[in-house]
């Protein structure tokens, strides 16, 4: 696509749902710029007036002239405008169209979420409050072994190929795993179709360049 212009994507070094977003222009090939955003500028004016949320993503489109924010609505406008090949997507005129919608609001509202509540209380609460934990903890497994159990004799969400509805898990499956392997439980044992799902997704080229320039990102930042 060469005549695409690039798509400004506002982001985090480290969050993960802008990460989300640059898996899915990397599996569609498309330009892009990164602008990083910081907890000083992320609350207040200029930023605020692409995304008065204040939070990452956001992008800018010059090819349409939209200004999007919410990662799954910006998945979702990605994907009609630009997977014109379906490569990550079955067409909007699928039956599996509908499926790669549910999981994708699974991700945005079932996953995402809980797994964030979990990072804050384990290590950004101004106390420990160890039932707060406890109760995200629970339900980052319960979310795996849901998925666990979707994927029993499947390679993927939707169909036989990788579609956005898989890969819009990976940056937040990366912080749940820790999560729950630090507490002592043996993911292999445990949820073997989601381990191996995990592992099919993170093998793919584009997920390992986006996964890269996270890294990237995140130890500049540190320094
Ligand atoms: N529902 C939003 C969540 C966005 C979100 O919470 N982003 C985090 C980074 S992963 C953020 O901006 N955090 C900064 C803050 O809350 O100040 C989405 O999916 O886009």
């Amino acid at each position: 696509m060469p005549s695409i212009k690039p798509i400004t994507l506002h982001a985090h070094s480290s969050g993960p749902n802008p990460w989300k977003v640059v898996i899915i222009l990397q599996e569609l090939e498309l330009p892009y710029t990164l602008v990083y955003e910081t907890p000083a500028t992320i609350k207040s004016a200029p930023y605020t007036d692409v995304n008065p949320n204040g939070r990452v993503p956001a992008i800018r489109d010059p090819n349409t002239g939209i200004t999007l924010w919410e990662s799954g609505a910006i998945i979702e406008y990605l994907i009609e405008n630009y997977d014109t090949e379906q490569k990550i997507s079955h067409g909007s005129q699928s039956p599996e169209k509908w499926l790669e919608k549910q999981f994708l609001y699974f991700q945005v509202s079932g996953q995402g979420p809980y797994f964030g509540q979990y990072t804050w209380f384990a290590r950004l609460h101004h106390e420990q409050l160890p039932s707060a934990k406890e109760r995200y903890l629970n339900e980052i497994k319960r979310v795996i072994g849901v998925l666990n159990t979707i994927l029993e004799g499947k390679n993927y969400l939707v169909g036989e190929k990788a579609t956005y509805a898989d890969l819009s898990f990976i940056t937040w499956a990366l912080i749940g795993q820790n999560a729950v392997e630090s507490t002592g439980v043996d993911l292999d044992k445990e949820a073997p179709n989601y381990v191996a799902w995990m592992k099919r997704l993170l093998d793919r080229p584009a997920v390992q360049k986006a996964l890269q320039e996270k890294e990237k990102a995140s130890s500049a930042s540190a320094q």
